[in-house]
């Protein structure tokens, strides 16, 4: 049986409609809950996912019609099948149920083989869905990932910053922002090769998502080897120990690539917002600008440290 588990909504006022056809439902393989009409159908549809409904037409409170029609209008992340059963011929009526958003049209009384090749057309339709929705996602993450690290990229964070900031001064919260830069980065790729520096990259990038809070804190690959940690709810001493943590980290360990240990550090220029700041820090590019120009200090001052 490959229809095992399918949630189906079946919407009835008749009770011995129902339980008929509940249990050549459950006989079928699919999971099926009950609504005795629209409005107890819509109700369940709150916390409920079916990706398969059929309802009655005639019914008491909320007729199937309605109940196609509000359903329709609420909207949905994944896409639900609805079958309208009645016993209205004619086609006034199948217009009439099709345009209130029904997909399919059974009349009564049910005929078992029917039902049961338009639940395969309803599967069918469901399965291709799922898969155009899988393949949305993974355009997205395409999207807003860089492909090396895996981390958010350039993109991602000039899209995301602002709103970020806005937050934590609509809120009157501490906001941090950490931006970072591998030293002498070039020597590695100069002398073990270019392979060797994305190695390093990965073992930096697994470094950092080993160090932040992953509910709230999130990164993105800034540039080459640039990375910008961004801190909701962290204040400077807050701020200050996570790029501790991740300086010494970075200094303390090694990459292995092709049995070499290759030891790097970075430099760190951080910058925290407090509510009671200008209006000015609320722009992203001043943050990020302010960041770089400690991160320019750290490298001037000898690299290896953090400068806030
Ligand atoms: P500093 O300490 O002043 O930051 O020196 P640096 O050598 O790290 O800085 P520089 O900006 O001169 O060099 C960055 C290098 O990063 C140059 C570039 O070829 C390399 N790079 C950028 N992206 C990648 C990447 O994806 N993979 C590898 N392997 N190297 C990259
Ligand atoms: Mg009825
Ligand atoms: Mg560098
Ligand atoms: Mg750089």
């Amino acid at each position: 049986m490959a229809d095992i588990g399918i949630p189906i909504l079946l919407v009835d006022d008749d009770r011995f409609m129902r339980t008929v056809l509940c249990q050549t439902l459950q006989d079928a393989g699919y999971q099926v809950s009950q609504a005795a009409n629209g409005k107890e159908a819509l109700e369940l549809c709150r916390s409920n996912y079916f990706p398969i409904i059929l309802t009655d037409w005639v019914m008491p409170e909320m007729d199937g019609i309605a109940f196609c029609r509000a359903f329709r209008e609420k909207t949905a992340e994944s896409y639900t099948y609805l079958i309208l059963l009645t016993s209205q011929d004619g086609k006034d009526k199948l217009i009439e149920g099709l345009e209130a958003g029904a997909d399919e049209y059974l009349i009564k009384p049910v005929n078992e083989a029917e039902l049961m090749v338009r639940l395969k057309t309803a599967r069918r339709i469901l399965d291709l869905e799922s898969s155009l929705q899988k393949s949305l996602e993974e355009i997205k993450q395409l999207s807003i990932r860089d492909p090396l690290t895996g981390m958010f990229n350039r993109g991602y964070l000039d899209q995301h910053l602002p709103n970020e900031i806005r937050r934590a001064d609509r809120y009157l919260r501490d906001f941090s922002l950490i931006m970072m830069d591998l030293d002498h980065f070039k020597k590695i790729n100069d002398t073990w090769g270019h392979q060797a520096g994305d190695a390093v990259l990965q073992h930096c990038t697994r470094i950092i998502a080993g160090t932040i809070r992953h509910e709230v804190d999130w990164v993105a690959r800034y540039g080459g080897e640039e990375f910008v940690l961004v801190l909701p709810e962290t204040d400077q001493v807050g701020c200050g120990v996570v790029a501790e943590r991740l300086r010494n980290l970075i200094a303390s360990s090694t990459c292995s690539f092709r049995g070499e240990n290759l030891s790097i550090t970075a430099s760190f220029g951080t910058v925290t917002r407090s509510p009671s700041d200008s209006a000015n820090d609320i722009h992203a590019d001043f943050m990020l600008h302010r960041a770089d120009q400690c991160l320019y200090q750290a490298k001037e001052s000898g690299r290896n440290r953090i400068v806030r």
